[in-house]
């Protein structure tokens, strides 16, 4: 890894670039950077390394007296303008004790004010851009929480009632999901009676989940339009006013604003991209992918479409809400909701969007913190299931035939009050989401080729590398290993390819796609010497080096753009280009797999 000691990086003027994938996944682990594209097109990320203070024991004691305190410091005034806290080495041992409490940096957290102030991180165009709020309608913002830390979820507060314009937002409601913290049931109240904009505290008496919890709060509103926020955020100012802008214009839109991350070490804000969009992957898992085609004349402030989103942070009409169906009730505690009502809002009608003027942080964790009453599996699995049997038509059959965990729980579930929304609202298939909404999905469908690609001298087949990328991509040299794996369906030996117009069925051509958005690529044919040239994977683009043409009579894959053939060169483990010969170390056999 490369990176610059210059601070001018920051602003785009030095640049360092990350190019050892084992290194970049080491430091994409830390969210404590910044991270950027400079003028060179270069994805750069600067940052500092404080050592991991997540790998501490288990055994970690954590007392009542640790766990019901409030504020650790009495006058707090670090991480002013977003900057990070770096909590002195002879501390770290108490430091690391209270990151256990949250999954973040409690001790961090404690040393900032509730309203300390943040770095402009909105695009010039978005800072001039005048939005006229007298005719805006009024918001509740809603904001669920267990056990959340006491300046944490003040902060979220605070920041709020500081950066958002008092006559478009009506009030904050806070749902408390039976936390066991005491300080949550007492000084809280004394707390939010003392705020300048309406606060409520409303509080489930057993632990019922976010899902319901946010219901919870939704029926109680009295905001027009509902706004949803985790309990661990910091808005920027312009946040509000980018949202309700978006739902006023149009009811059916569901709204998000560009996420930026809070380090869950240092509590830093770091600016996140405006080129990402949400959607997920094949074990329908959230996931953020580089948004394709954006359209270079378009005004850069505008609202774009997003097949997904997140979940936590959006704006919604609150009619439209209900109207749509709310949430799901039979989903538990965590999770699958933000895909559910994506597919909802898109198949029924509206549309899901991101607003890139908008910006709100949220202390993004590596682990959860709290329990899953029901076991983990069986609450993910659960939601997961409804997700698919309600909303993604025969692509259910794909996620339960390669997700057999999730299978366990489909035949408990039951959908039929789901089923008959969504006949009552007319909504639309899952075909018809995938080709509308998200052209650029990778899963596969009965026009593409779904399988394994078989290396016929070595009888071993392609698999993606193991190694991540940035987005947490998978990213690497494309290996080769056994086609039989033992035990589970291995996805990741699947490739899915779609076929061209205008070819006969023994000719596919295209980008050669698996799980998370990766495709084949070329090396770098420029630098060509034998390690250069290895086949790699990486993000799907859709440009011509991504390009491939396979023969089933000649069994040959070709490289468009090079007109090269890929090849295992025998006793070797590297997948290569090669001129194009009738020769056996070439040949490749696409074997079809039935994908539902
Ligand atoms: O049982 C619970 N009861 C709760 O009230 C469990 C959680 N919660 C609260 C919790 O205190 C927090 O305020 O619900 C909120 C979300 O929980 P997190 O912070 O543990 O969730 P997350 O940030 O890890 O996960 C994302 O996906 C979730 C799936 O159910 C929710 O949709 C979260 O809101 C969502 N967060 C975001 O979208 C922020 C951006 C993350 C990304 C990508
Ligand atoms: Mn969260």
């Amino acid at each position: 890894l490369l990176w610059s000691k210059n601070e001018d990086a920051v602003d785009g003027q030095a640049a360092a670039a990350a190019d050892d994938d084992d290194d970049w996944v080491s430091l994409r682990l830390k969210r404590d950077q910044q991270e950027f594209i400079d003028r060179r097109g270069l994805h750069v990320v600067v940052g500092h390394y404080l050592g991991d203070v997540n790998n501490v024991g288990a055994s970690a004691n954590l007392t009542d007296e640790l766990l019901n305190r409030n504020m650790f410091d009495p006058k707090p005034k670090e991480g002013r303008d977003g900057t990070p806290v770096i909590i002195p080495p002879h501390m770290s041992a108490q430091m690391q004790k209270l990151y256990r409490i949250n999954r973040f940096n409690l001790m961090a957290s404690d040393r900032i004010p509730l309203n300390r102030s943040l770095p402009n991180v909105r695009k010039k165009s978005c800072r001039l851009k005048k939005i006229h709020i007298d005719k805006l309608p009024s918001s509740t913002v809603i904001i669920v929480f267990h056990n959340e830390a006491w300046s944490t979820l003040l902060r979220t507060v605070q920041s709020v009632i500081d950066r958002s314009p008092r006559s478009i937002l009506n009030e904050i409601i806070l749902v408390d999901d039976a936390s066991t913290r005491t300080f949550l049931a007492k000084e809280l109240d004394d707390h939010v009676a003392k705020l300048q904009v309406p606060t409520r505290v409303l509080r489930s008496p057993k632990r019922v989940g976010l899902i319901k919890a946010r219901l919870m709060g939704a029926r109680q509103a009295r905001g027009e339009i509902l706004v949803f926020l985790d309990a661990h955020c910091e808005c920027t100012s312009g946040w509000l006013e980018g949202l309700v802008s978006r739902v006023a214009g149009d009811r059916k839109r569901v709204v998000c604003p560009v996420i930026d991350i809070i380090s869950d070490e240092t509590f830093a804000y770091v600016r996140s991209f405006e080129l990402h969009w949400g959607a997920f992957n094949w074990d329908l898992h959230f996931r953020w992918y580089t948004r394709p085609r954006p359209d270079e004349r378009r005004d850069a402030t505008q609202a774009f479409g997003t097949p997904a989103m997140a979940g936590g942070l959006f704006a919604m009409d609150r009619s439209y809400f209900f109207e749509l169906g709310g949430y799901d009730e039979r989903m538990e505690v965590w999770g699958g909701e933000n895909l559910e009502l994506s597919f909802r809002v898109w198949q029924c009608g509206g549309s899901v969007e991101i607003a890139p003027c908008s910006h709100v942080g949220h202390v993004f964790r590596k682990s959860s913190p709290y329990t899953f009453p029901g076991g983990v599996s069986r609450v993910l699995y659960t939601n997961l299931a409804r997700v698919a049997l309600v909303w993604m038509d025969e692509w259910q059959q794909f996620y339960f035939k390669f997700n057999p965990e999730a299978a366990k729980f489909r035949d408990e579930q039951q959908i039929r009050t789901r089923l008959e929304l969504k006949d009552r609202l007319k909504c639309k298939g899952f075909k018809w989401y995938l080709e509308n909404v998200w052209p650029e999905h990778f899963l596969p469908t009965d026009q593409r080729f779904f399988g394994k690609i078989k290396h016929m001298l070595s009888n071993r087949c392609l698999e993606k590398p193991t190694g991540r990328g940035s987005l947490n991509q998978p990213m690497g040299p494309v290996r080769i290993s056994s086609c039989d794996v033992q035990g589970r369906p291995s996805l990741s030996l699947m490739f899915v390819m779609a076929p061209e117009e205008g070819i006969d069925s023994s000719v596919w051509s295209g980008s050669l796609m698996t799980d998370e958005s990766v495709c084949l690529d070329t090396p770098e044919l420029e630098l060509a010497d034998d390690i250069a040239l290895k086949v790699r994977i990486v993000a799907c683009t859709g440009q011509k080096r991504q390009r491939w043409k396979y023969d089933a009579d000649t069994m040959n894959l070709v490289h468009l753009h090079s007109n090269l053939c890929l090849d295992l060169p025998a006793g070797e483990s590297s997948i290569v280009l090669k001129g194009c010969a009738n020769h056996a170390s070439q040949k490749w056999n696409f074997e079809r797999i039935p994908w539902k």
